[in-house]
């Protein structure tokens, strides 16, 4: 199959997620294209079957905003037409869903089929939006296949949306070449040695892009709660807008001692392995794809019932869940799992068991592999 793929390349769980599922389809042998605003940050290796075409926003003086969305839809269409893709798959609603229908509509090739993945902003933030609600409605409606990350995810679609077409749940995935829990121990006493951490203490991690619905702050009280009955340290990995604030706690609560600013990392499998847990305490969240890697790297989770995330921890089995805001909560979980080593062990062996079972790479890209299929054969 020739396929064409259009995401947000920067760093974050959609654009992982549709770069790794390029990057599987061409293992198997497909034709695949990526087209976006830049290189997708995961695509590190050179394949034979593998194009990328950059879309290039012009800022003409008569514009007051550059036209993206009108530029990428030009350059689908001319990919489509140039290459004989046989689908184009769209990760987020808008602007992506809607670039590939107009990019259609543009194209010679109108029976190109259109699949396009949900991941949780363009819905559970934009569908908030009424300016924005016809749009997203229309770029599932307008969608061959519409997929979302989670049950939850697919639920709050059907209520803010109201779309006329069906929405099918598959689940993200993760690589186990790339996160594992491969010398786990080496990884972790020389992380623990490069960030001075005492070789006794338990590690906390967090990593996002830092905005306020990923709860930063509660991150930080649940480990200066933890850290009054357990000896532990807090590894807080990315960058973005509440960084300042979060800096600030951290002074406040006087724990700066304890907590380490590593910003933005390559290679975030090492500080997944140098983890013992994993916090995603987000208010929003249709996945948590980060926690998901932590998880196959050994990092046992805590998350909030936000969205996805206890679709993905089975809690009390494989990871706690508490309300949002429930940091104490979350402290009280950690306590007990660090005070008691067969506890630990017992969970986060169920958790490796788990998450290789219901998230396994292959089965996943599978699933999609039989929706292109299918709309191939124009079922
Ligand atoms: O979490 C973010 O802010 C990034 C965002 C994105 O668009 O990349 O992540 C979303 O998609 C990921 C992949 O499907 C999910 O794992 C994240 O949970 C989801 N983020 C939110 O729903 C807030």
């Amino acid at each position: 199959m020739k396929i064409g793929i259009t995401c947000y390349p920067s760093v974050g769980g959609s654009g992982v997620i549709a770069t790794e599922l390029g990057l599987q389809m061409a293992r198997r042998g497909h034709e695949v294209h990526f087209i976006s605003s830049s290189v997708p940050f995961r695509l590190e290796h050179n394949y034979d079957n593998i194009y990328t075409h950059r879309t290039e926003v012009n800022d003409y003086s008569v514009f007051k905003y550059p036209p993206y969305d009108i530029t990428l839809s030009s350059k689908i269409s001319e990919v489509i037409d140039r290459y004989d893709l046989d689908v184009i798959h769209m990760h987020y609603a808008i602007p992506h869903a809607v670039c590939g229908i107009l990019a259609r509509q543009m194209s010679r090739k109108k029976d190109v089929g259109i699949v396009t993945t949900l991941h949780g902003t363009d819905i559970t933030v934009l569908g908030h939006d009424m300016s924005l609600v016809s749009a997203i409605k229309f770029g599932i409606d307008n969608s061959d296949i519409t997929t979302s990350v989670s049950n939850s995810l697919t639920e709050e679609t059907y209520q803010l949306i109201n779309p006329e077409s069906d929405i099918q749940t598959v689940y993200n995935f993760v690589d186990e070449t790339r996160f594992n829990t491969d010398n786990r121990m080496e990884i972790k006493n020389e992380l623990k040695e490069k960030l001075n951490i005492p070789d006794s203490a338990k590690v906390l991690m967090h990593t996002s892009n830092f905005r306020k619905i990923k709860n930063v702050d509660d991150i930080v009280r649940t480990f200066h709660e933890t850290s009054k009955e357990i000896e532990c340290h807090l590894v807080l990995v990315g960058d973005g807008p509440d960084m300042y604030s979060i800096r600030q706690l951290v002074q406040e609560l006087g724990i700066e001692d304890r907590v380490h600013f590593s910003g933005q990392q390559s290679d975030v499998s090492s500080y997944y392995k140098l983890s013992d847990a994993f916090l995603l305490l987000s208010a929003k969240e249709s996945f948590g794809l980060a926690m998901l890697e932590a998880m196959y790297c050994g990092a046992v989770p805590i998350g909030s019932t936000a969205g996805g995330i206890s679709e993905v921890i089975r809690h009390n089995e494989t990871g706690y869940v508490v309300g949002v805001g429930d940091y104490k909560k979350a402290a009280g979980h950690l306590i007990r799992l660090f005070e008691d080593d067969a506890l630990y062990e017992e969970m986060q062996k169920n958790m490796l068991e788990d998450v290789k079972k219901r998230f396994d790479m292959d089965s996943i890209v599978t699933e999609y592999e039989n929706l292109y299929t299918k709309l191939l054969a124009g079922e």
